[in-house]
């Protein structure tokens, strides 16, 4: 597992640990996606995370995408705000599931983010999560999922993790 950091060795190139990468299209993502992260943690998966920008580092994207399948990667989780081009982009480049998360951005509160990832042409699948902090928290829950699939482990932390979430919604309501 990894925080995002400045000092990550170039994952294009290594070979991963990682079951899943998270990644994102700034650094300024990194708020909203650290909720993909902590649920990952919380629930016993191996992430790596890392910026990849569609427009700003094109040629780290495609080494990224082209080489996640080959380095043991199985769920991507990728965020962008804005014109979020970032998830469809990777699709478009594996066969990996692709969890997308549309980022709030400034201008227009995430709604260019939600548009820019979730109409994918048919062919190319992005599982697209809500704007923000759920979309982000869910594609971590999403992700634990897909891979609880052929894990026990992931499957028993996930249940027990669903259980306590219900466990705590109370019934009665009090000042
Ligand atoms: C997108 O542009 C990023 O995903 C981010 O949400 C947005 C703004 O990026 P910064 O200008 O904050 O680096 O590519």
């Amino acid at each position: 597992m990894s925080d995002l950091s400045p000092s990550s060795p170039d994952m294009a190139a290594t070979a991963s640990l990682a079951d899943v990468a998270i990644v994102m299209g700034s650094r300024s993502d990194w708020p909203t996606m650290k909720k993909a992260a902590g649920l990952l943690r919380d629930l016993g998966v191996n992430y790596e995370a890392q910026v990849v920008s569609a427009h700003r580092t094109p040629d780290r994207l495609v080494a990224f995408a082209r080489g996640a399948r080959e380095r043991g990667i199985k769920v991507i989780i990728a965020g962008a705000g804005g014109a979020a081009h970032l998830p469809g982009m990777i699709a478009s480049m594996t066969t990996l599931p692709v969890l997308g998360v549309p980022v709030k951005s400034k201008a227009l509160s995430g709604q260019d983010s939600l548009l820019s990832i979730v109409q994918m042409p048919a062919g190319v699948p992005v599982g697209t999560l809500a704007i923000g902090d759920a979309g982000a928290t869910n594609a971590g829950l999403l992700a634990a999922s897909i891979l609880s699939l052929s894990d026990d482990g992931i499957a028993g932390r996930l249940a027990h993790w669903r259980q306590a979430q219900t466990d705590s919604v109370p019934v009665t309501v009090e000042d």
